[in-house]
């Protein structure tokens, strides 16, 4: 029983090793070649996608901010431990263990083919080559822990043996393998085991070397400035100094790029050349276009801020940013395509307008939000540079009042009309099928649980109701009690957030801090307390402070 138990132990370790061989080498061909995408980021991103909705929806919809190390980890916890029970498996039925390899291996192929950009040739020639190694691998283990020989001897007085350092010991042989001592199983199996880790490693270094995106260059339009064009380039004057309330805390006005909140389902940004991109903008259109990069730039562009908000930020939470974005109106583009508003009503073919991403997430909205004169937006600029490749470089959608979910599909490939009845990446994962941002509001210049000196604290922070604006912010300091009117920073645009503060004479005591704010048609925020899912968070952000 003992020895079995402990063959057992050998045999998956010798899988989990041969595991850790095929992926170390397939990482370290990605590394080394564009064309072949990373195996195991391929596989992971399929289990992604193949979560269903429901309980998963908030941990994978969190995906770009904490949950990726928990995912990995199972990963890499869950295809080691495949392997190994293979491994064991292999001792009773070798053909049961190679179909099980075979299933591998095609889980891999299927996987790597849902992959935005390959080689498929190559690709196919790593899978093979990465577990036909681990295989070879795990037998070489297999055998020199002596499982491979007739029958398993019993493992005689192997613990006293004095150890030897020679592979091919004598003890072994005569038993009709090549079995090694324990010491020096656990050497190959760690020497492979190793040799595998350092070629992931080195193929993580130089396919991350490869993403490294130089910093994001100047937005530049060619033409930009012609006299006598029927285009034209808007462009913003910067933010008037009476946009911004100045307090320790607050957010800038315009989030910079490496700050902005970043949210998707792709382990690795997809890498889009602008010089091959195209748009195709199909479906229920009168005339389907194709757009390249440089046939975009050459339409009229604009400038537009707009606040950015994902359906999964927490009431008081950090998944909202401002940008200023340059691209060409969604209208124009839709205008071109023979769309008219009329085109578009309830229970047209064109209702609902679909962006679909080269790695094959999807949005989708009501057509006709694209055409009541918000600036929605195909975007290819952030804060004056092209857009940061993992906020969509080189072209995403951008839709003033509109949740991430359902609009801003970054690495946009195609705009598709169609019907009502599409449900789109996360509309398929029981989020809401139209995501309008609710108005929200936010405290940033005083932490939950702050101290804070007794004296003038300013109370203040953000609101938003993109598209409707904000008209009104209240502060409380009393848990809801009462109310006090903030003073309002200029509103930089209705489809913005809008900076607040409220100069609070803070005596000694404990407080309860609140903000609501009241949109652009008079709603105030609803003070019922909602979660993220499935429509986005209410309530009002509550602050817990002491003042001495
Ligand atoms: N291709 C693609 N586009 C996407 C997503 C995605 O997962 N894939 N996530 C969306 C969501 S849920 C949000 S909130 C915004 C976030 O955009 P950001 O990461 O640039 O802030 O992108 C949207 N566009
Ligand atoms: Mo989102």
């Amino acid at each position: 029983m003992k020895a079995q138990g402990r063959s057992r132990v050998r045999a998956f370790v010798a899988g989990a090793v041969g595991a850790v061989l095929a992926f170390g080498v397939a990482e370290l061909v990605h590394g080394l070649y564009a064309g072949v995408p990373s195996i195991f980021v391929a596989i992971s991103q399929t289990v992604i996608e193949l979560t269903p909705g429901g309980f998963a929806t908030r941990a994978i919809e969190t995906l770009g901010q904490a949950d990726i190390p928990v995912l990995i980890t199972s990963m890499v916890v869950g295809a080691l431990t495949v392997a190994g029970l293979l491994a064991i498996l292999s001792l009773r039925s070798e053909i049961g263990a190679l179909i099980g390899v075979v299933v591998l291996g095609v889980i891999a192929v299927i996987a790597a083919f849902t992959e935005p950009a390959f080689d498929p040739v190559a690709t196919i020639a790593t899978i093979v080559g990465g577990l036909a190694l681990g295989v070879a691998a795990a037998e070489f283990l297999l055998r020199s822990a002596g499982l491979r020989s007739e029958e398993l001897a019993p493992e005689p007085r192997e613990a006293e043996a004095p150890p030897t350092m020679d592979v091919r010991s004598r003890e072994a042989h005569a038993r009709g393998g090549m079995e090694v001592g324990r010491r020096n199983f656990l050497l190959l199996s760690g020497g492979a085991a190793v040799a595998g880790l350092a070629a992931a490693g080195a193929g993580r270094t130089l396919s991350v070397g490869r993403a490294q995106q130089a910093a994001p260059r100047p937005v530049e339009i060619p033409g930009r400035g012609a006299a006598g064009s029927a285009v034209t380039h808007q462009t913003l004057p910067p933010p008037s100094a009476d946009a911004s309330i100045d307090a320790p805390g607050m957010p800038p006005l315009i989030t910079p790029a490496k700050d902005f909140y970043l949210i998707d389902t792709a382990l690795t940004s997809p890498r889009v050349e602008a010089s091959t991109w195209m748009l195709t903008v199909g479906g229920a259109v009168n005339n389907p276009l194709k757009l390249s990069y440089s046939d975009l730039l050459s339409m009229s562009t604009r400038e537009s801020d707009i606040t950015l908000s994902c359906v999964s930020n927490e009431v008081g939470g950090g998944l909202i940013s401002n940008g200023r974005w340059t691209g060409v109106l969604l209208s124009d583009v839709l205008k071109e395509a023979g769309i008219s508003p009329g085109d578009v009503g309830r229970g047209s073919p064109a209702e609902q307008l679909v962006g679909r991403s080269v790695d094959g997430w999807t949005s989708g909205f009501k057509t006709e939000l694209a055409l009541d004169g918000r600036e929605a937006l195909i975007a290819f600029g952030l804060n004056g540079n092209e857009l940061p490749i993992e906020h969509g470089y080189p072209v995403r959608l951008v839709v003033p009042g509109l949740y991430g979910y359902v609009s801003a599909t970054k690495w946009l490939t195609e705009i598709e009309l169609t019907n009502w009845d599409f449900d789109a990446y996360w509309i398929q994962r029981t989020w809401s099928k139209e995501g309008p941002i609710k108005t929200q509001s936010r405290i940033d210049t005083v932490k939950d649980r702050d101290s804070l000196q007794a004296g003038n604290v300013p109370i203040g922070g953000v609101a938003w109701a993109p598209h409707r604006g904000i008209s009104r912010v209240e502060v409380s300091t009393d848990g809801g009690e009462t109310w006090n009117e903030a003073r309002l920073a200029a509103q930089l645009d209705d489809d913005t957030w809008r900076q607040y503060a409220y100069d609070w004479n803070a005596r000694p005591g404990e407080y309860e801090l609140q903000v609501r704010a009241t949109d652009g048609e008079g709603n105030t925020q609803t003070a019922k307390e909602a979660p993220p899912h499935p429509s986005g968070a209410t309530g009002y952000h509550t602050v817990r402070v002491t003042v001495a």
